[in-house]
């Protein structure tokens, strides 16, 4: 590697915090996935010595919709923080994002510590509330391009989530019809089960990747399960509202 991990996890952190786009670095600096996983928790880590605090994780490519979209085969994590979140129905200020896209999700509440793997029998007793989500993703790479590693250690393009009312965890979450509309205009239509069969297989593979990592994921945390569609690029003025079929309305408008 030419730069440390630490150079380009500040990289990446300041590309960010100062929404500026660079260029891919994986390709000149050689690094793994294990050491782009390795950067974005030293990224992270710069937020949290800012003050910001993890509110929960989320997974990507995790339905055949993204991974086409993106040319990205493998499902990969990052970590949500509270500065990344914006109330149901608020604004968000174009001027902090470089070329943000937003895709609905499905989100989950855990209710208690998920300290090993879970399976589809026991999901229940760690997470009780889904809800329709809304995520902006903002790559820190130029025109959105990127490797695998490149990804992950940019935190999976994280950058700001809006969560639906909550809902008691039921069976129907494998078929939940969901379609976004930007501007009037119907956008994206898609289902849950887009989502690795099923969100409910993706809340199984969160649990694995923590527990691999030795990562307790605490009551209280939020976790994406990925979208079940592509992206769709947003814009000053733009209007988006997803409905989720039994979870209701999702919304945010782009300043
Ligand atoms: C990476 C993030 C992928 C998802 O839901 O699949 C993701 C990206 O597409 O920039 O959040
Ligand atoms: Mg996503």
């Amino acid at each position: 590697m030419t730069q440390s991990k630490a150079e380009i996890a500040a990289t990446l952190d300041a590309a960010a915090k100062e929404h500026t786009a660079i260029q891919q670095l994986a390709l000149q600096d050689h690094f793994s996935l294990a050491e782009a996983y390795d950067i974005q928790a030293m990224s992270i880590d710069r937020r949290i010595d800012r003050g910001e605090v993890i509110t929960g994780y989320k997974l990507g490519f995790t339905s055949k919709a993204k991974m086409e979209q993106m040319g990205v085969h493998e499902i990969i994590w990052g970590r949500l923080t509270d500065a990344m979140a914006i109330d149901n129905g608020g604004q968000m200020n174009s001027e902090q994002f470089i070329h943000p896209r937003v895709e609905p999700e499905i989100a989950f509440l855990v209710k208690r510590d998920i300290d090993r793997e879970l399976s589809l029998s026991n999901i229940g007793d760690c997470i009780d509330k889904m809800a329709g989500a809304l995520e902006v993703i903002d790559s820190r790479y130029m025109d959105f391009k990127f490797s695998l590693a490149d990804v992950v250690a940019d935190n999976c393009s994280s950058s700001a989530y809006v969560i639906g009312e909550w809902h008691e965890l039921n069976d129907r979450v494998g078929s939940i019809d969901l379609e976004m509309v930007i501007n009037q205009d119907q956008l994206v239509v898609g289902n849950s089960s887009a989502i690795l069969g099923s969100p409910l297989n993706a809340l199984v593979e969160i649990s694995k990747i923590m527990a691999r990592n030795k990562m307790v994921i605490p009551a209280g945390a939020i976790l994406l399960a990925g979208a079940a569609t592509a992206a769709s690029y947003i814009h000053p003025g733009d209007q988006i509202r997803a409905r989720f079929d039994g979870l209701g309305e999702v919304s945010l408008s782009v300043e």
